[in-house]
């Protein structure tokens, strides 16, 4: 019975895995490094170098491999989002729900990437980042900041998440696993 289980995994992933391709975007420091480690390495990791440009990292989790964009958030880079969104399964959108300070520059810089034709259609996720930390906005009020409700021409799905504590990472994985081709 081990043996055929083992033979059975291994056919299972040559003829069913699968793959998809994710372009992670948000301001600078809401977490999206934080969350490409966390779905690569399992594990949480305190200091974090701010990327520069772009990293395409692979990631293999189950039968999934994740071709992940983790593409950087200071201004001058922000112009660059869309190009590495085209064609792709899935934006992330990463929001620190914890910096009610900076959510109409959120709102805004994720309504003009939204705005691009070639992005119609795209499947978007957000992600209310750092629910760890006190006095965090749920999801609720996430939607009214970012205008989640005008968005009509896409799937859009909406949770809160900590990197830090691994709170709804399962879940987040799972919205992930189902845009996989
Ligand atoms: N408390 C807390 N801090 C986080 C969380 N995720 C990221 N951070 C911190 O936020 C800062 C920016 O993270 P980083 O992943 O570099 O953000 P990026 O600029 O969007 O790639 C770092 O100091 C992280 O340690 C989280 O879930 N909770
Ligand atoms: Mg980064």
């Amino acid at each position: 019975m081990t043996i055929f289980n083992g033979w059975f995994s291994w056919f299972s992933a040559l003829f069913f895995s699968k793959s998809a391709e994710i372009s992670i975007v948000g301001l600078q420091a809401s977490g999206k490094t934080s969350f490409v480690n966390a779905l690569g390495l399992g594990q949480w990791s305190e200091d974090v170098v701010p990327t520069v440009a772009f990293n395409l990292r692979k990631v293999k989790r189950n039968n999934i491999t994740f071709k992940i964009w983790d593409v950087a958030g200071q201004p001058k880079f922000r112009t660059m989002w869309d190009r590495y969104c085209r064609g792709v399964d899935a934006i992330v959108f990463v929001v620190d729900a914890h910096d009610r300070e900076k959510l109409p520059t959120a709102r805004f810089e994720l309504h003009s990437l939204l705005d691009k034709q070639e992005l119609m259609g795209v499947p978007l996720l957000v992600l209310g980042n750092k629910s760890d930390l006190p006095d965090f906005m749920p999801v609720e009020e996430l939607i009214r900041a970012l205008d989640l409700n005008t968005i009509r021409d896409r799937p859009v799905s909406c949770y809160s998440c900590s990197m830090k504590s691994s709170h709804n990472l399962d879940i987040v994985l799972k919205w992930l696993a189902e845009r996989a081709k």
